[in-house]
């Protein structure tokens, strides 16, 4: 039984310079659309919507090495680290809609600025922790984790507007959960760092009612620090999220998507969470888009209380005749 009430802040990043689709900076109005805050609002929680941060124009961002954007992706992640911390100040659970996935650096940096020593469950079917070095693509949707974990800090080269990130997570605070698509230099850097990771191959063997209780178990096994839940929305399977910029066939069903939501729920620990990569210039349908929005709405929904047993307020009175 759950009294436990949820305050929800809302903080929409609509941008998409951390890879090369355009479409993705659509993704927070898209999932308003889809009744978000409505739906949360049924559901018992107090939501604020804090609204759009606005990003600035930067003119002339040429690539630093094969780095794509630095100067857009620095700046624009300085802003949404502001507005996550004051929502956090604010004291809510923040819900950061992006937008790609390099919003993951300004989000979960904003959330260590108001909550010292974070736990980051990274559900995706990328790693997404290459370096500037090891980036295959140049795209920093693809390396947010490298600029935020203590061990990898030596790692970073310098690059213009990156310089107020500090890495704020520790390796063995990590779990990745959903992963198929990782690269070789990924995999090296989740070997060398003992990073916690359940592949596609580890939810098919120890199906996703194990993996949560054992995520839970291992990121709360010293002390319970807050949670921020990274959820990209191509961990699902592209039968249910086809509109994303880099799906990968294999992936999570609606039914364990979900289940991972209501999981972290039922801690009591979640303390911010990313929904990124929604991207409907993707979708080669209507159908394909509302698909995916909705499925991002409803992993949202399970964060915050929604159960699939069914729900009623604490003070529900049955009507009499
Ligand atoms: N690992 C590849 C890269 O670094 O470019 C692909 C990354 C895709 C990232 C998506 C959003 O999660
Ligand atoms: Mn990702
Ligand atoms: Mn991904
Ligand atoms: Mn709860």
């Amino acid at each position: 039984k759950r009294s436990h009430h949820h305050s929800v802040g809302i903080i929409g990043a609509p941008f998409s310079k951390g890879q090369p689709r355009d479409g993705v900076e659509k993704g927070p109005d898209l999932i308003r659309s889809a009744g978000l805050v409505e739906k949360l609002r049924a559901q018992g929680c107090a939501v604020k919507d804090y609204g759009n941060v606005t990003f600035e124009e930067v003119a002339n961002d040429e690539p630093i090495g094969n780095v794509k954007r630095p100067r857009a992706v620095g700046s624009a992640n300085q802003r949404l680290s502001a507005a996550v911390h004051a929502v956090k100040n604010d004291g809510h659970t923040c819900v950061m809609l992006g937008g790609d996935h390099s919003l993951a650096i300004g989000s979960i940096q904003g959330h260590a600025a108001a909550k010292k020593d974070l736990s980051v469950v990274w559900v995706d079917a990328h790693a997404d922790i290459n370096t500037p070095l090891t980036s295959p693509t140049g795209n920093i949707h693809g390396q947010p984790m490298s600029y935020l974990i203590h061990e990898l800090h030596s790692k970073i080269p310098v690059l213009p507007n990156f310089s107020w990130i500090k890495p704020c997570v520790s390796a063995k605070d990590i779990v990745y959960i959903g992963l198929r698509d990782v690269d070789p230099e990924e995999h090296h850097i989740l070997t060398l760092l003992g990073i916690k990771g359940y592949s596609m191959t580890e939810v098919d063997r120890l199906g996703i009612s194990k993996v949560m209780e054992e995520t839970c178990d291992y990121i709360f096994s010293k002390v319970k620090k807050p949670i921020h839940l990274s959820y990209d929305i191509d961990a699902l399977d592209p039968s249910i999220s086809p509109a994303t910029g880099t799906p990968v066939v294999g992936g999570l069903t609606y039914r364990e998507g979900v289940y991972i939501t209501e999981h972290i729920c039922q801690t009591g620990m979640l303390s911010a969470m990313d929904m990124v990569e929604v991207n409907p210039k993707r979708g080669r349908t209507e159908d394909e888009i509302s698909s995916t929005v909705n499925a991002a709405v409803d992993l949202i929904r399970g964060c915050f209380g929604k159960l699939r047993e069914g729900n009623h307020p604490a003070d529900y009175k049955m009507p009499l005749p």
